[in-house]
This record gives structure tokens, sequence and C-alpha cells, in this order.
């Protein structure tokens, strides 16, 4: 039986990580460490909970004393590092929270981690999941973010982002600790936090509010289907090579404005509505501060050398989405009430 960590399990890329490692591989015992802060749900793991390959640990990664402890009771052949403060405008308001997390309990990570394994670094893997954010912003159409592109990180989230990256390189020169990581674009689906573009137009769209727009809508991002980012995540960490990074993408393009308006389409197919009646809630507001003008991943460095490529059309993926919010309407209900009213509130009362 492998041990392996997986930090972050209760968010939404995590739990689709957890289920995957789960389910597929029975001889791992899969411990999952999260914080449960805003972004945790365990109900995001309701069916695989009472798995005898699986435990989670409540536990916050800022707080090295506890790391020490749950090394000393647990030997971890391996940890794939999700846990993260993860939303861009949350980052603009608060960036304190996000070096507290993404830089410093990272760091306290690979230190438990490097405590551990001492005498064998070369033996284990320590996984940093991480994000196209730290190349920064496109601005000619011809340009993509490949693995050697620079770090060029624009807002304090994708800064923190960047940093933690940098610290798991920097223990892989030093200390000679295996280290992967990869670097991915915007991820759709199933269990993401309503604080996000996809989910949030959603649960707008049900209760008759305002769809806000940043700026003109021209943004782009590039979207892949959460399941195949998971998969993604299970290759590298399985066949990845030690000190490499790997970029991973839809080739997916799509700008802001116009996802909204697909969205609105299915949205109208689903609830029945007539055509054009959601997008009529489509409404422009003040940008974000420092708004990446466009991502894009090229990916052909995971598809050619570990043969993974995208299962999924995104419209077939977007209509799987919203059919997975529609039916799981508590768990949007939950979610979005209390703390999150007053969050959504401050956020787009200003704007
Ligand atoms: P999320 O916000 O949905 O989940 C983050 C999880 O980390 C939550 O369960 C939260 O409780 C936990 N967490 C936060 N702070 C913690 C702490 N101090 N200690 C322990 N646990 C803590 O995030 P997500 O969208 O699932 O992203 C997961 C990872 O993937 C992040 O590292 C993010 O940077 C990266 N990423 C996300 C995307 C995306 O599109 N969402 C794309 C590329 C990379
Ligand atoms: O209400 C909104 N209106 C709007 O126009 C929201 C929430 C977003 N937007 C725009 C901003 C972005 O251009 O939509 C785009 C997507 O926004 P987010 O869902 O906040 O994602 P983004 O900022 O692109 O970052 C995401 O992708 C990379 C994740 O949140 C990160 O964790 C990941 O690393």
């Amino acid at each position: 039986m492998k041990n392996i960590l997986i930090t972050g399990g209760a968010g939404f890329i995590g739990s689709h990580v957890v289920r995957l490692f789960v389910n597929k591989y029975p001889d791992y015992h899969i411990y999952n460490l999260d914080a449960l802060t805003y972004a945790g749900n365990l109900a995001n793991l309701d069916d695989i909970k009472d798995k005898s390959n699986y435990t989670f640990v409540k536990g916050d990664i800022n707080d090295a004393a506890f790391l020490t402890d749950l090394f000393a009771q647990h030997r971890f052949d391996g940890v794939i590092h999700l846990a993260a403060e993860s939303h861009v405008d949350r980052s603009i308001t608060n960036p304190l929270a996000f070096v507290m997390t993404n830089v410093i309990g990272t760091v306290n990570l690979l230190n438990a981690a490097k405590q551990q394994w001492k005498d064998e670094l070369d033996k284990h893997l320590f996984y940093h999941v991480s994000t196209d954010e730290v190349y920064g912003s496109l601005h000619n159409p011809e340009d993509f973010f490949l693995e050697t592109t620079p770090y060029d990180p624009q807002s304090p989230y994708s800064a923190s982002k960047a940093s933690s990256d940098h610290f798991v390189r920097a223990y892989r020169n030093t200390y000679k600790m295996r280290t992967v990581i990869s670097n991915c674009s915007n991820n759709y689906g199933p269990n993401q936090f309503p604080e996000k573009l996809l989910p949030l137009m959603i649960h707008n769209i049900q209760k008759n509010k305002p769809l806000p727009v940043y700026g003109k809508g021209e943004n782009v991002r590039d979207w892949l289907f959460v399941i195949d980012h998971a998969r993604a995540i299970d290759m590298v960490y399985h066949e990845g090579k030690d000190g490499e990074t790997y970029n991973i993408g839809g080739f997916n393009e799509w700008k802001n404005i116009d996802i909204v308006h697909l969205l609105c389409r299915v949205m109208d197919k689903k609830l029945g509505r007539a055509e054009g009646e959601s997008a009529k809630l489509i409404t422009f507001v003040k940008d974000r501060a420092g708004h990446d003008l466009r991502y894009a991943i090229d990916a052909t460095k995971i598809m050619n050398e570990l043969g993974w490529k995208p299962s999924l059309q995104f419209e077939e993926g977007m209509e799987k989405t919203v059919d997975w919010y529609l039916s799981n309407n508590d768990w949007l209900e939950n979610i979005t009430s209390g703390v999150y009213q007053s969050y959504y509130e401050k956020q787009y009362a200003e704007r």
C-alpha cells in the first residue's frame, strides 16, 4: 500500500483528483488534507467518503507544527499539492491571505516532506499543481504559453503561485528533492465554487440576476473540463519526469462575452426559456484591476510526451456542467446562502 497525501482535496479540482485516485488505485491510501476554508466542501466527496483507502484530515498548511505531527504519524510516498487560495478577485482585496497559504503554506509542506524523506529524497515525489497565470498576459494573438515562457505574474494570486513554483524548483536544486510542476488553464465543471465565472453565471441565470461581465468581455481564457485536468494530474504524477514542467490546456480559447452567450443559450434550453431570454441579463460592469487580457496554453509537450489529450468537446462539457448544477441545486443553495451573500454584495456592489 502506498500512502499519497493530496492537499486541497475538498476543493473544486482537488475533489476530482481525490475521487480519481481513490477509485483507480485501490492499492494507494489517499490522505486528503484540507483546511475547509470557504472553498472547501466535504459534500464534494460524499460518494467516496466511506472507502477504505481514503482518509480525510482537517488541517491548515500554514500550521508548520501541525504538518510536522502529520508527517510523524504517516509516511507518505508522494505529495500532490493543490491547496491554495485560488480566486483572483479575492487576491486583489486581500493579498496577504495568498502569501500565507500559497507561499508560506507551500514552503511548510516542502519542509515537512524534506524532513521525512531526508535520506531518500530521490525516491519520493512532490508534485505542485499550478496555473497558467504565472506566465502573465498575452497580447499578440499568435503567442502561446510554453513551458519555457518566462514568468511574468500580474495579480497577487499569480504572484503567489509563481513564488510557490519557484520554491518548489529551489527545493529540487538545493536539496535534490524530486519535483514536478504542472501549469493549467481555466478549469470548469461540477463542484466549482460560484465565485468563478461559469458557476456564478449559472447561479445568477437561475435567479434572474444580472450577469456581471467585467469590462467589455473581451478577455480571453482557455477552458478545460476539470476531469481532463484530473486525468492529466494522474499522468504527470506517474509518468512525469523529475524536474519537469508540464503545461495543461484545452486548446479552447473563448472571449468571456462569447462564453457567457454560449452559456445563456444552454441555460435557455435547459430551463425551457425562450431563446435570448437569459442573455438579456448580461450587464457590463467595472473591469477587474490589472485584468490579464489573454491566457493560451500550448499543451503539446504533455500530449507528445505523456500521451494526454482532452477527452471532451467543449459544448459537451458545458452541457454536462450545466446539467450537474441544475440537478445539484442543494449543493449550490448550501454554498450560496450565508457568507456567500456578503461576499457577493461586497464584490459586486462596487462595480
Ligand atoms: P479551490 O479554491 O476550489 O480549492 C482550494 C482548496 O484548498 C479548498 O478545499 C480549501 O479549503 C483548501 N485550502 C485553502 N487554504 C488552505 C490551507 N491553508 N490549508 C489547507 N487547505 C487549504 O481551488 P481549485 O480551483 O480547486 O484549485 C486547486 C489548485 O489548482 C490551486 O492550487 C490552483 O492554484 C490550481 N489551479 C486552478 C485552476 C482553476 O481554473 N480553478 C487552474 C489552474 C490551476
Ligand atoms: O463575475 C465575473 N465576471 C467576469 O467577467 C467573474 C467572476 C469573472 N469574470 C471574468 C474574469 C476572467 O477574465 O471571467 C474570466 C474568468 O474569471 P475567473 O473565473 O475568476 O477565472 P480567472 O481569473 O481566469 O482564473 C482562473 O483560472 C486560472 C482560476 O480562478 C484560477 O484559480 C486559475 O489558476
